[in-house]
């Protein structure tokens, strides 16, 4: 059955990708371009789009992005104000990486509402990839880094609610939902719970970066973590190929490397947007049951400037910037053309 629906989308996605490839290549000819994961990327990309079009480095430019909804009380997915984990704690998940494989990461950070610019001081000054947990905490107040307590009211009375049944049932989002609490939600968050922002930037010089920040999936099991620290899960570039990130159900991005697979696909001579339907594909064969029920998403931008992005269920979005359009929300093919959520 899923095979079907494949095919009765393919000439739905073979469209879109022709009409992003062509709009791409005008863009990038003129000039640098920031994509990010769903609709709250828009005012992500704005900030990166500061440094962008004043010819600065696309990893200043994906910092700068993926601090916005880092401390947007609204989003329920990222940073302070993201949904906590089943026994009530905040903890934040964050990777970047540069043109030149140099990358950092947090993971299941608490305490702290910028995990990106930590993330990017791991990079810079230790010579490790990834801090967890209590480590990460002291790595950041070492740097100056003051500690928060990032559950809101709002998310506090979230988790009291969904305390009540205690059921861990990750959704996926639906299509173009504002987000923070859906419209008609029985309790906040009970239709949008998980949604990273993964974002990719190609500068003016044709350096590529990318970021990726989430508080994870809402109601996770205390200790859990997710794909969008992990280099070659959430978030993957090579500066001489491209770059990927992803988002929805972290477990099944870990399980098939799948950031670091589209980059791969792309070096094979796949175009950004066959990259990753094929690193979708891959998780939906591997994984045909879960696959009916579980969101997956990617998003991947070439060393040229040419965008793809592809997912399992309807109502992935992405939002685009670049010198014809700064607010662009761009909906992506996908292999459901429905959502189950
Ligand atoms: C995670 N991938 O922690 C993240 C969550 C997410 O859309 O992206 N949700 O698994």
């Amino acid at each position: 059955m899923l095979t079907d629906r494949r095919s009765l989308i393919r000439g739905t996605v073979a469209a879109a990708s022709l009409a992003a490839a062509s709009s791409v290549k005008a863009a990038t000819a003129s000039g640098p371009i920031v994509v990010s994961t769903w609709d709250f990327g828009v005012a992500a990309n704005l900030a990166a789009w500061e440094v962008l079009k004043k010819g600065g480095w696309a990893l200043d430019a994906v910092e700068a992005g993926a601090r916005v909804p880092e401390v947007d009380l609204k989003n329920h997915s990222v940073g302070r104000a993201g949904y906590p984990d089943r026994d009530g704690h905040v903890t934040l998940d964050a990777s970047i990486m540069d043109e030149a494989y140099n990358c950092g990461a947090v993971a299941a950070l608490e305490h702290i509402d910028h995990p990106i610019s930590v993330a990017r001081l791991v990079m810079e000054k230790t010579p490790h990839v990834l801090l967890a947990g209590e480590g990460a905490l002291q790595f950041a107040l070492s740097q100056g880094f003051t500690k928060q307590d990032l559950l809101t009211p709002e998310s506090r009375a979230a988790w009291k609610e969904w305390l009540k049944t205690a059921q861990y049932k990750p959704v996926t989002n639906s299509e173009m939902k504002t987000y923070g609490q859906a419209p008609g939600s029985k309790m906040p968050g009970d239709s949008h719970n998980h949604d990273t922002l993964g974002m990719l930037a190609l500068d003016v010089q044709g350096r590529l970066s990318g970021a990726c920040t989430t508080s994870g999936m809402a109601w996770k099991l205390r200790g859990r973590v997710g794909d969008s620290p992990i280099i070659g899960a959430g978030l993957y570039v090579d500066g001489e190929i491209g770059g990927a990130t992803s988002t929805g159900v972290g477990e099944e991005v870990i399980r098939t490397a799948g950031s670091f697979l589209v980059v791969e696909l792309m070096r094979q001579g796949r175009s950004p947007q066959q990259a990753c339907e094929e690193a979708v594909m891959r998780i939906v064969h591997r994984r045909p049951e879960a696959s009916k029920t579980l969101q997956v998403g990617f998003l991947a931008l070439s060393k040229s400037g040419e965008v793809g992005a592809y997912a399992i269920q309807h109502g992935f979005v992405y939002a685009r910037c670049d010198t014809t359009r700064t607010d662009a929300v761009i909906p992506s093919a996908s292999f459901l053309s429905t959502s189950y959520g």
